[in-house]
């Protein structure tokens, strides 16, 4: 029996990461799930793998990039599957400031994950993806990489850039066979995103969606990432926007209030 591909998830703790990992095992995938997280990741692959998937668990911060190559050649040496998919996840809003009074260290810390992480791994997987003959790298963007709003300055350019790595990485290796996929999800209401980025105030966190009929799930972002990473190998979709109904824009958004 030839070994199903792996493919590599980060930030599959929660949210997004997780329903992807979902996804992709039930699509036939060798899931690798890494995060920060280690009884979080370690408890879905046993999940996985109860159900009878293969899934595994590596826990890795992938702004630490001696870690991050460190995990890339551990892959390697696995014995298991050709790496063909990775699907960068990780990522994160810290704050809703104005420009006038954001903290800096907020701003750096969302380039390092969202931006430096995704270039971390990104980096370290692609001989594997390429040595594969058939590999497929996915950027989780967001719409705030497609437009900004106020309050959203430090997340905005944070994405902006990880958008920029997807484009100019697809420009750069055209002619490998290695797809660059980029998915920019609108209002996705998760476990963790938005109290995250207000520090565990719930309540701030709340109106992000107050009277929002339908903000998208982290299942149905899942859905529009293994249903991009199954097309054909020839089929690229560049870049997917999807938003919930309820969201015309970033800043044009229907509340039932
Ligand atoms: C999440 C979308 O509107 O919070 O990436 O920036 S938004």
């Amino acid at each position: 029996m030839t070994a199903a591909p792996i493919a590599v998830v980060t930030g599959a703790s929660s949210g997004i990461g997780a329903a992807t990992a979902r996804g992709l095992a039930a699509a036939g995938y060798h899931v690798v799930l890494t995060a920060r997280r280690k009884d979080r990741i370690e408890a879905l692959a046993a999940e996985l793998t109860d159900a009878g998937h293969q899934a595994a668990a590596h826990t890795l911060d992938v702004t630490d990039r001696a870690a991050v190559d460190a995990f890339a050649a551990s892959l390697e040496g696995s014995g298991r599957g050709q790496v063909k998919v990775l699907v960068n996840n990780a990522g994160g809003a810290l704050g809703a400031d104005p420009v006038a009074t954001g903290d800096p260290g907020d701003w750096r810390q969302m380039y390092e994950v969202n931006v430096l992480g995704t270039l971390h791994i990104t980096q370290a997987l692609l001989p594997a993806l390429t040595a594969s003959g058939d590999g497929t790298v996915v950027v989780l963007s967001s719409t705030a990489a497609h437009g900004t709003y106020e309050g959203g300055a430090g997340y905005v350019a944070a994405k902006h850039g990880a958008r920029v790595l997807a484009e100019t990485l697809r420009l750069e290796i055209v002619g490998t066979p290695v797809r660059v996929i980029e998915i920019a999800p609108g209002m996705v209401k998760t476990e963790e995103f938005a109290t995250t980025r207000f520090r565990g105030d719930t309540e701030k966190a709340a109106k992000v969606y107050e009277g929002v009929a339908e903000p998208l799930t982290a299942e149905d972002v899942a859905d529009t990432i293994t249903w991009a990473v199954s097309r054909p190998s020839h089929v690229n979709i560049d870049l997917m926007i999807v938003r919930p109904r309820a969201q015309a824009s970033n800043t044009k958004i229907y509340r039932e209030l």
